[in-house]
């Protein structure tokens, strides 16, 4: 059957009720200001039109459909084959579809659906949406589009010292959890318990940057980039693993590193790879990033490739159809921020450069879809040359949002947006609406500046629509409870992070 777009929204009641309404027991009433019609309960009554008078153009009835009932019932009695809304067979009259006035809707949680809730709805007032079960399944039948209003402060999470990094994941069977990568000598775990971030483990560390969570098979994993040598002047960072025996994160492996920043963790032909950003050696910027890929027989991550870097902050990796793709954010090159931070792609076993950027001490890389399209956004912080004189503006700049043109083969330049020292991308969806927040930092004399949310509008690009008080904002991360979602972002500048929660209305 063809397709039926020209079907708009159809009155089926004013379709069916006969001009002399009244006289089959039908009168127009009015509730609360909403025009309705009284079915009068004496006289037993089947109201009904030829489906034909509305498929005008179609032979086949539709294969979907939806219907919207206002019904206000004084009292149904439960009569079997009592049907608000029936579809019937032409000729034999036999029932094709029927929507029962006794509908089972229950509220509150989750409730079994077996045999005995088969056609049974579930209303789950949190989300605004309802189910029917059909066979073992609750399947949404309706669902309100989730909005986001605004945000609110939702818990103040003190921390060690001030926090770098932030990383949310989840342990299957042990729960949701959060790494912060603290500047002092301990970073910490924290674990989602009551609708709050409770400590759950201290892991000592060096000037920790960030921590970055994989899985290998069942195994797993939880890496951080220490900037800083030990007190032995042991300059590594640490894969930690976790222990089902002790629900603990226990250290697997040493990685010697220089400064590192970042560790990125992917796939790629079903091989498990770690890249880190290596940010400086002493006082030299321009060194070697690592990949490491993991020895399934040895069962440790071995050097795979270096990669030339300066000043490395972030790496990003992401696939496009067959395709692996990792970005390096080069921040310094030991006189400049001004240089290029480049996208490399996988092929024949490595990764070779496939586009360069001009950007300005990059921090961050983020990727991210929507509907088809792909994006890459480059935090930029901070325009400075040392033989230029540094500039009063040179941390309020630009950082760019870029687009794949898959027809060129490269990404082009999508929108700029003015940050303050920009430091992190972070993109999120609620409902069917896409946003990215950036962590501003500094604005060339305070950390006091606002992080922005944006929101994507399309032909417009991303459009800010909230303003956030942020101090030394360093990283944003978005994560989602089945009681809702939430923002958390860290302070580099004091031991606060905050947890924002996102209501949707
Ligand atoms: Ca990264
Ligand atoms: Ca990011
Ligand atoms: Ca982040």
């Amino acid at each position: 059957p063809t397709r039926h777009n020209y079907l708009r929204p159809l009155d089926i009641l004013a379709e069916a009720v006969p001009p002399d309404g009244a006289a089959s027991g039908i009168s127009v009433t009015r509730v609360q200001g909403a025009l309705g019609l009284q079915l009068s309960a004496a006289a037993p009554h089947a109201v009904s039109f030829p489906a034909s008078r509305i498929f005008v153009r179609c032979d086949l009835f539709p294969e979907e459909f939806s219907i919207v009932v206002t019904l206000k019932p004084p009292s149904l009695p439960p009569k079997k084959n009592e049907y608000l809304f029936s579809v019937v067979a032409e000729g034999p009259d036999a029932l094709l579809l029927g929507l029962q006035t006794n509908m089972k809707v229950t509220l509150g949680p989750q409730p079994p659906c077996t045999k005995v809730e088969d056609a049974h709805f579930w209303f789950d007032a949190g989300r605004k949406g309802l189910y029917l079960c059909v066979g073992s399944e609750w399947v949404s039948v309706l669902a309100a589009k989730e909005k986001l209003d605004y945000v609110e402060e939702y818990q103040s999470l003190h921390t060690n010292s001030e926090t770098l990094g932030l990383e949310v994941f989840v342990i299957p069977e042990a729960g949701l959890f959060l790494a912060t990568a603290n500047r002092k000598t301990t970073s910490a775990v924290y674990k989602w318990m009551d609708g709050k971030f409770s400590s759950y483990q201290n892991i000592p560390t060096q000037q920790a940057q960030s921590w970055r969570h994989f899985t290998i098979g069942r195994k797993v994993f939880l890496a951080v980039a220490n900037f800083d040598p030990n007190e032995k002047g042991q300059e590594f960072s640490v894969i930690y693993k976790w222990s089902q025996r002790k629900l603990r994160f226990t250290p697997y492996q040493r990685v010697p590193t220089h400064s590192a920043r970042d560790w990125e963790a992917f796939e790629v032909a079903g091989e498990h790879f770690l890249a880190v950003a290596n940010h400086r050696e002493g006082d030299n910027h321009n060194i070697d990033s690592v990949i490491y890929k993991w020895n399934p027989s040895t069962r440790l991550f071995e050097p795979n490739q270096t990669i030339a870097t300066c000043g490395a902050y972030d790496w990003e990796f992401f696939t496009v159809g067959p395709y692996s793709f990792l970005v390096v954010a080069n921040a310094f090159n030991g006189t400049s921020t001004k240089v290029q931070s480049h996208l490399y792609v996988w092929l024949l076993g490595s990764f070779q450069l496939f586009q360069s950027f001009l950007t300005f001490g990059a921090a961050d890389w983020e990727v991210f879809r929507i509907g088809d399209r792909i994006f890459l956004a480059v935090a930029n912080s901070h325009s400075y040359d040392v033989e230029m004189q540094v500039q009063n503006d040179s941390y309020v700049i630009n950082s760019v949002i870029y687009e794949l043109n898959v027809s060129a083969q490269m990404f082009v330049k999508f929108q700029e947006i003015t940050t303050c020292s920009a430091l992190d991308w972070e993109f999120f969806s609620v409902g069917e609406d896409y946003f990215l927040v950036v962590a501003n930092s500094f604005d060339g004399n305070t950390f006091l500046v606002n992080s922005i949310i944006y929101r994507w509008q399309g032909y417009e690009g991303f459009v800010a629509v909230h303003s956030l008080p942020t101090f030394g904002c360093r990283d944003w991360e978005a994560f989602r409870t089945a009681a809702g979602s939430y923002l958390v972002y860290s302070s580099a500048k004091e031991p606060l992070s905050r947890v924002l929660r996102l209501r949707t209305g």
